[in-house]
């Protein structure tokens, strides 16, 4: 272990092996479809292609979400993208996000359909197309609450591609990019924790889009659900943010959201496919394999 490894970077960076590490086998450097394959389309006009990641739980937890409050056409058809294989490369995942990144979602209930991609960008987009659900009417909380939206979008990649990969994923420990990440992270977690100690939410007693966005990481990192690191971020010492996060998990709403499109953990977790509200019921994995015998 050493902060400073020896390695002096060639004059142009080529593309050879892969760098080893967790996902070697998905980074690229280059954009654009690996291979042809279209989507699937199923009944409803909202079609999310996704995977419960932090990124992708965000969005299912606002379509329960918007569900529970009686928006009966956000019903949606949510199909499984298996990232480690590479589905985020096929050509029909490619042209509704060029990014290549879960979630990405298709409105077919428009004039000329729509594609969303970016959660915050899809979570914005429900949030207008239902009439302003789950954001603040008031010109000065919508402000407030779009801050955290975006603040979540600007930072999470510290928390995940950074401290996440350096301390979890990375083959080697390298001291100098723990520290870095970790720091960060902690800076953040504090920046959290100090506004939740006078807010019920992060946009006060509204929950809001900002609170989807922004729980599926931070909730997780002091609930210790990724990268096992809560007690090497000493978590415990957030205590507002830890009691915000634990709200939130309690959610009916929330546990559902959570389910769709999970393809590790306990089996009765796992919905990897939703098409219908009773498939909470019906088709959860353990379901699924029971039926199989
Ligand atoms: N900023 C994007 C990030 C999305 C993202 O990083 N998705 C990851 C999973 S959490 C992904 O699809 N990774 C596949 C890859 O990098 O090839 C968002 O918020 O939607």
């Amino acid at each position: 272990m050493s902060k400073l490894p020896d390695y002096t970077p060639p004059k142009v960076w080529k593309w050879e092996n892969e760098n080893g590490g967790q996902f070697a086998n998905i980074n690229r450097p280059i954009a654009g479809p690996t291979h042809e394959k279209e989507l699937p389309r199923g009944k409803h006009p909202l079609q999310l292609y996704s995977l419960a990641t932090p990124n992708g739980v965000k969005v299912t937890v606002m379509l329960e979400e918007l569900l529970a409050a009686g928006y009966s056409e956000a019903e949606y058809d949510a199909w499984l993208i298996t990232i480690r294989e590479g589905e985020q490369f096929g050509s029909g995942f490619v042209g509704i996000n060029p990014n290549s990144k879960i979630p990405a979602l298709m409105d077919y209930s428009t004039a000329k359909p729509t594609r969303v991609f970016e959660s915050g960008s899809i979570l914005l987009y429900l949030a207008e197309k239902f009439g302003g659900a789950f954001l603040p009417k008031d010109p000065a909380d919508r402000a407030e609450c779009l801050s955290w939206l975006f603040w979540q979008m600007g930072s999470a990649p510290y928390l995940g591609g950074g401290f996440g990969h350096f301390y979890a994923y990375a083959p080697v420990k390298i001291e100098y990019c723990i520290d870095r990440f970790t720091m960060e992270t902690k800076r953040q977690l504090d920046v959290l924790n100090r506004h939740l100690e006078n807010n019920k939410f992060m946009c006060g007693d509204e929950y809001t889009i900002a609170d989807m966005a922004i729980w599926p990481w931070y909730g997780a990192a002091v609930s210790n659900s990724i990268y096992e690191a809560a007690e090497f971020l000493d978590a415990k010492i957030y205590t507002n943010v830890i009691r915000w996060a634990g709200e939130i998990a309690d959610r009916p709403q929330v546990k559902r959201g959570r389910m769709v499109n999970r393809a590790t953990g306990p089996l009765e977790k796992q919905l990897r496919e939703r098409h219908d509200a009773s498939d909470f019921e019906t088709k959860t994995q353990d379901k699924l394999e029971s039926q199989k015998d």
